[in-house]
């Protein structure tokens, strides 16, 4: 059902949903964390010109230039007539936020007339314009040997003088907007980092799926979610939320006049993003394959889909009973139900999606789907048809070795491939937060666990994210970066990048989001042991102090811990103050709250060790009693109402912290 939100939506959360984090100025690029802290945040640090700014997702290739360049008042834009508007305005706001006063804009052949004299030039257009290809040789940059989908190629450096040209050229218009993309993280301050890149994604597809169940997002969070894809080079979107009747239960149902309006502004913002909106449309709950009126009821919701502007579809039919038929026709038309029988009367509704309705429509992409089989590569009568039978463009989505898996291999995914006979699409289940064992957590770990060399078997990655949108941006800030470059992929490092995308670059945000995300960290998966631990940074500060104390040097541990706790109880209004995504706060609400209250317990109990310490035990008693109170209090806050499903109390580095002040009364 659509979401009912109790809680009114930021102001500004609604004005970051229309033109996205770049376009307002609000981002500045990563900037190194001063204090001591945090671990070393990603960063550039400007002390050493020629060191590599961090850009994510992380180029095939990326050399420097030489020294910083400096944006002067007037900045001189050379590109080409076709430049698409989002490209341009990327550029241009990331020019005015270094600075620029006056851009003037300029057709392509005075990329090759400027005497150098002029302060800075950014050039913009397609690789295969000569112009664009000679600026970029004259820049210090590569025109790569084969164009790739997607691709491009940019170079910055710094002329004698103040200024110097900068390059951005696009295999495709993608490309270019990718391009943009990249050279909005080069700037910083009034400095644009030198650097030659080559780069292209090693998966075609990358991107999130809206598949959870429970409360689906609420198109201003759609809006916002579509603008972050285009931040991080995610290129695919794809609409399944599982409690959208219009999806699921009520899918021959046409969408209401007003659900069709707002479905009409996502693909336009897909669309100014770069982003491939794709709509699936999941029959298999209620579908009677051998009814004519049923298929012509499916191309009917397709086809308003068509009209929206929608050219990528996808059928998933995960979750349904394939052990029973839904109508007396299928059982003649198939004979009795059974995995084979399933999958052929599958098969006949995906080839007939594929041949006569997509083949039909100019612009279409290959069809997706997802088998009712989707968490193994164990062969089976009903894979053996599908691999068999099904119109091999066809794509086909595979969760990994298990549902929520811990570890995807490329072995494993080559598996898939065979058993599939095809490469297949990974629907990744994390963050997703939809299954009892998730109950009051958000998902705030690394993306991690996935082999580096996954592209050469997968054809694309999409993450199922929480029903928390905006929260939702930690895992997949990495599953965008592991999809377009998996081979360079480090979770530390790009978890950190997604910290400073979330501050804005504010090193004191950073360093509470990354105390905030560590009290997130356990990775839930089916069973009660998690797939990444708990709070790990808190658990080694806390192993230290037990360590130091039981040695005997109480005054040393207390003394070490206590800026971690300091920085735990400051961290939920360093966050509420500094974070730029105000719906990651409104996500985050119950977390912090309860945050408050853990951390003023955590600092509690130091207190009173402090006291027992100083042998004052009537003081510490106190002091331990009153911690407990604030835990008691903490562990009393819940989801919000509706928002979540499955609802519980939130859990904030349960198992560590708790279990800390559970046993600090006894540390003798
Ligand atoms: O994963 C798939 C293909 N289907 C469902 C998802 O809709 C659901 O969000 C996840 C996590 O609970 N599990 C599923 O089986």
């Amino acid at each position: 059902m659509p979401k009912s939100n109790p809680r009114p939506r930021p102001r500004a959360a609604a004005r970051l949903a229309v033109t996205g984090l770049a376009a307002t100025g609000l981002l500045v690029p990563a900037v190194p964390a001063s204090s001591a802290l945090a671990a070393p945040t990603a960063g550039r640090p400007r002390a050493e010109a020629p060191s590599l700014p961090v850009v994510t997702p992380q180029p095939q290739r990326m050399t420097s230039n030489g020294g910083d360049l400096t944006v002067p008042a007037t900045v001189r834009l050379a590109r080409a007539d076709d430049l698409d508007e989002p490209t341009e305005q990327l550029v241009t706001a990331a020019l005015r936020r270094a600075g620029a006063q006056r851009i003037e804009t300029v057709g392509l052949d005075a990329a090759r007339t400027g005497s150098g004299s002029e302060p800075l030039t950014v050039v913009v257009g397609p690789l295969s314009d000569d112009r664009v290809a000679d600026a970029l040789r004259s820049a210090g940059g590569q025109v790569p040997e084969t164009e790739r989908a997607e691709g491009y190629a940019l170079a910055s450096r710094a002329s004698q003088g103040a200024g110097g040209t900068v390059v951005l050229a696009g295999a495709d218009t993608d490309g270019t907007y990718y391009a943009a993309q990249t050279f909005r993280q080069l700037v910083s301050g009034h400095k644009i980092a030198a650097v030659s890149v080559n780069d292209y994604p090693l998966m075609p597809l990358r991107g999130a799926i809206e598949g959870f169940y429970g409360s689906p997002w609420t198109h201003a969070e759609r809006m916002d979610q579509l603008a972050f894809y285009g931040d991080v080079r995610m290129n695919t979107y794809i609409y399944a939320p599982k409690d959208d009747p219009y999806h699921r239960e009520q899918w021959r149902d046409p969408y209401p006049a007003d659900k069709l309006a707002e479905l009409g502004q996502l693909v336009g913002q897909a669309t100014d993003h770069h982003v491939r909106f794709t709509f699936a449309i999941s029959p298999g709950v209620s579908i009677c394959y051998s009814d004519e009126d049923d298929i012509e009821a499916l191309e009917a919701k397709l086809q308003s889909m068509y009209d929206l502007g929608v050219r990528s579809f996808s059928v998933p039919l995960d979750d349904i009973n394939y052990g029973r038929w839904n109508c007396a026709g299928d059982e003649a038309k198939y004979g009795r139900p059974g995995q084979a029988a399933a999958a052929r009367a599958q098969v006949d509704l995906l080839n007939h999606v594929q041949e006569n309705f997509l083949d039909t429509h100019e612009g279409t992409r290959p069809l997706q789907m997802v088998p009712t089989e989707y968490w193994d590569v164990a062969d089976s009568p009903y894979k053996t048809v599908i691999r068999e039978q099904l119109d091999p463009r066809v794509e086909v989505m595979w969760t990994g070795p298990d549902v929520v898996p811990r570890s995807i291999s490329v072995e494993e995914a080559k598996e898939a491939s065979d058993v599939w006979g095809r490469k297949v699409f990974l629907w990744d289940n994390y963050p997703v937060n939809d299954f009892g064992e998730s109950a009051g957590r958000l998902h705030l770990a690394p993306y991690d666990g996935r082999e580096a060399g996954l592209n050469e078997e997968l054809s694309g990655i999409v993450l199922n994210p929480m029903n928390q949108a905006s929260a939702s941006k930690v895992a997949l800030y990495g599953g965008a970066d592991f999809s377009w470059n998996d081979t360079a992929y480090d979770p530390e490092r790009t978890w950190r990048a997604a910290a400073d995308y979330l501050s804005g670059g504010d090193a004191r945000t950073t360093e509470a989001l990354l105390a905030f995300f560590d009290t997130q960290h356990y990775a839930s998966t089916f069973g009660s042991t998690p797939w990444q631990p708990q709070a790990p940074e808190l658990t080694r500060r806390l192993d230290a102090f037990r360590t130091t104390w039981a040695a005997g040097d109480r005054e040393t541990a207390l003394r070490e811990l206590r800026p971690y706790a300091e920085l735990l109880a400051a961290t939920p209004e360093r966050l509420r103050d500094g974070v730029q995504d105000e719906a990651f706060i409104a996500d985050s609400e119950p977390w912090l709250d309860a945050l408050d209250l853990w951390g003023e317990g955590f600092l509690t109990t130091l207190d009173a060790l402090a006291a027992r310490a100083d042998g004052d035990e009537a003081r510490a008693a106190e002091l331990f009693d009153r911690a407990a109170e604030l835990a008691d209090e903490a562990g009393k806050i819940r989801t919000i109402p509706g928002e979540t499903r499955p609802e519980g109390t939130v859990k904030v580095a349960d198992g560590v912290l708790d279990t800390f002040l559970e046993e600090a009364p006894e540390l003798g």
